[in-house]
C-alpha cells in the first residue's frame, strides 16, 4: 500500500517551484524525518509504508525451551508467522513488545538447535528460499562496518562471534541494502546457513514471513545456606558467598540450615573417633 503524507508533500511545494525529485521512504518517524532533512526543496517524499493500519496478522508458530541441562542457554525460543510476509524491522519491533527479541545464535549448537525446531521445514522459507528471521542486523556505524562482512550486531547486544552464511554470503547485494540476518534455502533445501537480506520490505514478493524470538531464562533462585543463616539466591550468588545451594525453586520456609555438619559433635570441623566418644559419654544424659 503506497499513499503521500499530503502535509509534508503540500510543504515542500510550497517551498519550491518544481519537483526536483521523488524521494521514496518507508513510513517510519525516524526515515521520514531522515528524508526531510536531505531533501532539497521542491523533492516529492512518497511514504511507501506498512504500519500498524495494515499490520498483517501474526501467529505463534510453537515454542522450544532449550534447556540449561541439556548444555543449552536455558532460553525459550518462538516461531511466528506473519501472512503474507513480514520486515525485518517490524519482526524486531514485535519480538522486543513480546519481552524478548530476535534469535541470537552464539553457537554452531544454538543454531542447530534453531533448525532443528524451527527452520528445517521449508514450508518457513517465502517461495523455497527467504526462511525465519534472526536477530542479526548490520550498521554503518559501528566501527568494524564493511562490505559485506563487517558491522553486524546481535539484538540483544551481544558480540558478534559465531556465523554460519551460506557460501557466497554475505553478499550485500541487490543494489546494497542487504543489512538483516535470516536463513535460507539453497534450491528449496534448508540446511541452516544465513544470508544477508533487506532489512524493510523492499522486495515484498521476496521477504520472509516467518520469525524467531528468543526470551531470556527468568533467573533461576533457591535457599543457600551460609552456616545457620539462610537467603534466597542464584546458584552463583550463593557460590559468591561460599555457600551451599539446596537447589532451584527451594525456600528458606523448607530449609534448615546447620552451622556444623552432621556427626561433628565436638565442633572441631570433623567427624572421627573422638565425635563417637563424646557421643558414648554423653548417652542417656538428657539433653536441655
Ligand atoms: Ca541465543
Ligand atoms: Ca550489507
Ligand atoms: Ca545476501
Amino acid at each position: 500500500m503506497r499513499y503521500i503524507c499530503a502535509s509534508i508533500v503540500a510543504t515542500l511545494v510550497l517551498a519550491g517551484t518544481s519537483f526536483a525529485a521523488t524521494i521514496n521512504v518507508l513510513g517510519d518517524h525516524a526515515t521520514i524525518q531522515g528524508a526531510i532533512n536531505a531533501s532539497s526543496d521542491g523533492d516529492v517524499i512518497q511514504i511507501a509504508t506498512k504500519t500498524a493500519l495494515d499490520r498483517p496478522r501474526i501467529e505463534s508458530l510453537g515454542s522450544a525451551h532449550w534447556s540449561s541441562r541439556s548444555g543449552g542457554t536455558g532460553n525459550t525460543y518462538e516461531l511466528f508467522g506473519s501472512t503474507p510476509y513480514i520486515s525485518w524491522t517490524e519482526a524486531d519491533l514485535v519480538a522486543r513488545q513480546l519481552g524478548g527479541y530476535l534469535a541470537v545464535v552464539s553457537s554452531a549448537a544454538e543454531n542447530q538447535f534453531l533448525f532443528d525446531n524451527f527452520a528445517w521445514n521449508p514450508d518457513l522459507y517465502r517461495n523455497g528460499w527467504w526462511g525465519p528471521w534472526l536477530g542479526g542486523r548490520q550498521s554503518t556505524s559501528q566501527l568494524d562496518y564493511s562490505e559485506p562482512g563487517g558491522g553486524w550486531t546481535w539484538a540483544n547486544g551481544e558480540t558478534w562471534a559465531y556465523t554460519n552464511w551460506q557460501p557466497g554470503e554475505p553478499s550485500n547485494g541487490n543494489g546494497g541494502v542487504e543489512s538483516a540476518l535470516s536463513y535460507i534455502a539453497f534450491q528449496e533445501i534448508p540446511a541452516g546457513y544465513w544470508n544477508d537480506w533487506a532489512a524493510h520490505d523492499e522486495w515484498p514478493a521476496d521477504t520472509p514471513w516467518t520469525f524467531i524470538v528468543e526470551y531470556d531464562s527468568p533467573e533461576v533462585t533457591g535457599a543457600c545456606c551460609k552456616d545457620d543463616a539462610c537467603a534466597t539466591l542464584t546458584p552463583l550468588q550463593c557460590a559468591d558467598i561460599e555457600g551451599e545451594y539446596a537447589g532451584d525453586y527451594t525456600t528458606c520456609d523448607n530449609i534448615e540450615c546447620q552451622a556444623a555438619c552432621l556427626g561433628d559433635a565436638d565442633s572441631n570441623g570433623e567427624v572421627n573417633i573422638d565425635d563417637i566418644l563424646l557421643v558414648i559419654a554423653r548417652f542417656g544424659v538428657p539433653c536441655p
